[in-house]
């Protein structure tokens, strides 16, 4: 059964590889190459064909820009099937963007650290994945420096992001009281998501309004951060971006250290990561609702939802023992009850959580990929293999959804699978889950 379930995966991760040496997240749906599902989808590749892992991650690094940013879509191939693409975005507006690719201007959670680590440890340590390793680490250095010279909120250690689409977690309520702060225009334009997707599962036309306007404020002030920083009515600090930025951080010091990297380098990261993680847990932390919020940095607020992200920093190793027992407690709490799988995506007990759409209710692999790690780190082993479990039954009786209905006995549906279909990082990370490296 397991072979079975990897072999399957692997033939949506070969339908899903372009000649031009990406992968793409889901046919029509997704058609060009995404900054973090890269990373997941190598590691998948890693397990059983090396050269598309390094591939994977080779032509993400070449659409780096100058000065270190790495965009969240690269436009390699022209395609009418997904709005907006690089016409609306012009990312060529900022002076430092890539000459060889069209981009958008917004980035993703830099995973790309952690991933190196893990492709190293899939590969038992190889000469070969060592050398790519030191071909490429010190991009994924710029990367984090862009950030902490950049996007370094008063200089906190913590990274702002000025897009819900730099989340990752695109429409969730955790941005509702922020668009009710803004009136943007009424755009008039063509949505592809919803024709290949239903569109219950999808956010609605008024929220990719908001999108579209963020974007227009960034383009604006050509993506200069800290003019968006000043006027962009969206500037959050998110637990999960925050998270992976602190867990790479921590992956990039162990391989430097490995490779016997530049020291300069080293002690750069190591005392970025100190502030980080100390922002992190005081100004993230809450101890009230007992998880990890997001801080909406524009109107100086923690924003009092609970969300998968909430336990993200987890996977990070920055709580106390004392904050993951809490952090672990809420989350079973509200996301863990018997008839349900692990771990929704926004808090269940919650008015705004909808099983159905999208990052507002629905489970991830991703999220699950992370807080499975997470938790056995702190040794959490039971809840750890809980999620694995329910990882695995989730695409086993629905297939490589993009997200899946957390209700064990779900009543108006067949199907628990949701959104695109033959996704990318769900096969990916199945793929790892089932080869069970520690
Ligand atoms: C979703 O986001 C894109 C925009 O980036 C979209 O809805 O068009 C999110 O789930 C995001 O996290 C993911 O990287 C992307 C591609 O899978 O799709």
């Amino acid at each position: 059964m397991k072979e079975q379930l990897i072999h399957k995966a692997i033939e949506v991760l070969e339908n899903n590889f372009q000649k031009e040496g990406f992968t793409i997240p889901s046919k029509g749906l997704y058609p060009f190459q995404w900054k973090w599902d890269s990373g997941f989808i190598a590691i998948g590749f890693a397990h059983y064909d090396v050269k598309k892992a390094k591939k994977e991650i080779e032509t993400l690094l070449d659409a780096q820009w100058e000065n270190g940013f790495i965009p969240h879509i690269i436009f390699h191939t022209e395609s009418d099937t997904y709005f907006p693409g690089p016409d609306f975005h012009q990312s060529e507006l900022h002076p430092k963007s890539s000459k060889k690719y069209r981009s958008t201007g917004m980035t993703q959670p830099p995973v790309t650290g952690f991933i190196l680590e893990r492709l190293l440890q899939i590969s038992e340590e190889s000469d070969d994945m060592l050398d790519f390793v030191k071909e490429n680490i010190d991009k994924v250095f710029e990367n984090h420096r862009y950030f902490y010279e950049n996007r370094n909120w008063q200089d906190q250690g913590l990274v702002y992001i000025y897009h819900n689409w730099e989340s990752g977690t695109d429409n969730s309520p955790m941005w509702d009281d922020i668009w009710s702060t803004m009136d943007p225009p009424e755009y008039t334009f063509e949505r592809r998501d919803t024709t290949h997707v239903d569109p219950a599962q999808r956010p609605s036309k008024r929220e990719y309004d908001h999108y579209l306007y963020l974007i227009d404020i960034a383009k604006k002030y050509n993506y200069d951060d800290s003019k968006i920083a000043e006027h962009s009515p969206f500037v959050v600090l998110d637990p999960l971006f925050n998270a992976v930025l602190i867990r790479s951080n921590e992956a990039l010091i162990k391989l430097y250290k490995q490779i016997d990297g530049s020291n300069e380098k080293i002690a750069y990261l190591q005392s970025m990561q100190e502030k980080s993680i100390q922002s992190l847990n005081s100004k993230l932390f809450n101890p009230e609702l007992g998880a990890y919020l997001h801080f909406d940095a524009r109107n100086n607020r923690q924003i009092p939802y609970v969300s998968s992200s909430s336990f993200a920093p987890l996977f990070s190793g920055a709580p106390s023992k004392q904050q993951a027992d809490i952090v672990v407690k809420t989350m079973l709490h509200k996301f863990g009850d018997a008839d349900r799988y692990l771990c929704a995506s926004f808090d269940p007990t919650h008015e705004k959580f909808n099983p159905r759409k999208y990052w507002r209710g629905p489970v991830w692999i991703n999220l699950n990929w992370m807080l499975y790690h997470g938790l056995k780190r702190y040794g959490y082993n039971e809840v750890a293999d809980r999620i694995k479990k329910d990882s695995v039954d989730l695409i086993e009786n629905n297939g490589f959804f993009e997200y899946f209905d957390s209700r064990k006995n779900n009543p108006d549906a067949e199907k628990n699978g949701y959104g695109g279909d033959n996704f990318s990082w769900s096969a990916a990370l199945l793929i790892d889950l089932l080869k069970d490296k520690p």
